[in-house]
Order: C-alpha cells, then structure tokens, then sequence
C-alpha cells in the first residue's frame, strides 16, 4: 500500500522499531471494545475473574488522542465485542469455555453479557462514538472476523490504522494481525491500550515491533499528539 497521498503532508511519528509515517487522510483512529462490559464492574471482563480498574486507567490518554484525531478530521472506527441476541453467532466453545461467573447471554448487572443493545455492551460515555463515526459489532476477537471492517476501510481508502482499546493481547493484538495480513501498517498507542495481566501487555508490545514491525509499529499517545500539532 501507498505510504502518503502527494496531496497531504506526512505526519512522522517517532516509532518502534523506526518512524510510523502516515497521511490522516488515508488512516484510521481503531478504538477496540472500549465498552462497559471489559472497563466497569459488572461485565463480561469481571466475570472471568479479572481485575477491571487496571483497563480505566488508560481512559484520560484515549480522550487526549481521540479529541486530537477528531479535530484532526480523521476517520473514527470503534469496536464492540458483541454477539446477536439468539447468540446464532456465538460459537458453543466461546460460550462454555472456562467457568465464568456469568457466560455470554446470562443476565447481569449490565443486562445480558457481549449481547448487542445491553447497557454493559455500549462503548463507556468518555469515548462515546459521534453519529458520524464507524460503529463494528464483531463476534470475534479480531475486528475484521464476520465484519464489513476491511469493506468500509477499502471504501474510505484507509491504508493506514492507529489503534488503542482493550484487551492488548486479546482483541487488539488479534485486530491488528487480521489488518498485517490485509496490507494495513498499523500503530499501538501503548498508552491507550491495557490488559488485566501486565506480563502479557507487555510481551504484546514487544512481539508487534519485534523483527523489523512484524505485525506493526508501537509508540506513545504523547509522540502520537506532538505529531499531529507540530
Ligand atoms: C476479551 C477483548 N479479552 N476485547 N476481549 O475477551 O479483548
């Protein structure tokens, strides 16, 4: 894919493993499953036996890099975990798996868990989607599994993806192997992702700008925001 359009002037972001150059006009801000039922008490991520305070504290630095992409004029794409109320597209090992305290579909504090319109699976009112944005419900962990992603972005001309949201090794690390495989150079805002094991945060990072970006680049919200308003 086409690094800049000659139209506008790259932006160079200081990157691991080397400089993430990008044209906002042909990238895309991926905000993965930033939603009440992996952030609050209550949810799909509480139920699994994990800690949720560790993800929120990423929320103020995702609000600083979405403010700045949105005045930025960038296309905004957010994803929710979240399957149909029938569950026709949740497959019986996701569901059954391990021994949850509430599986996928069962009623809790949040309304039924990972089930679309439920209060727990709208995405927390800090990064609210405006009406003009990309809303991807996705059954997978991946953003691009059984979704119109790749479609919409193809449409859009987007080469290029910025991406924060939770979990780190889980949705986001999965959604960016799925854009590697489709062409997309891609870029983890360190910062604005988190996991309820640090250990694994951390291997992800290494393993996405390891061998010369193999899967992508990683930097910082800050290197991200002095880029855009040099
Ligand atoms: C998980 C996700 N961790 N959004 N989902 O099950 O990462």
């Amino acid at each position: 894919m086409s690094n800049t359009s000659p139209h506008n002037p790259p932006v160079t972001v200081a990157a691991q493993p080397f400089d993430y150059c990008f044209d906002v006009t042909t990238t895309a801000l991926v905000i993965i499953d930033m939603q009440r039922d992996f952030i609050e008490p209550g949810g799909f991520g509480e139920s699994l036996g994990n800690d949720v305070s560790l993800l929120s504290a990423i929320v103020p630095a995702c609000q600083k890099v979405l403010a700045a992409w949105r005045r930025a004029g960038g296309v905004v794409v957010h994803t929710r975990e979240a399957h149909e109320a029938d569950l026709s597209d949740c497959p019986p090992a996701k569901r059954d798996r391990g021994n949850p305290g509430l599986r996928i579909g069962d009623v809790g504090p949040m309304g039924r868990i990972l089930v679309k319109g439920e209060p727990g699976n709208q995405i927390i009112a800090e990064l609210a989607p405006l009406a003009s944005e990309i809303i991807i419900d996705k059954p997978g962990k991946g953003a691009f599994y059984a979704t119109a992603l790749h479609t919409t972005l193809q449409q859009l001309n987007v080469t290029h993806l910025i991406f924060m949201g939770v979990t780190t090794e889980v949705c986001v690390q999965t959604s960016m192997r799925e854009a590697n495989d489709r062409g997309y150079d891609s870029l983890l805002l360190v910062d604005c992702t988190e996991s309820y094991f640090p250990q694994f945060k951390a291997a992800t990072i290494a393993m996405t700008h390891a061998q010369g970006g193999i899967v992508g680049w990683t930097s910082t919200s800050e290197s991200l925001l002095s880029a855009l308003t040099p």
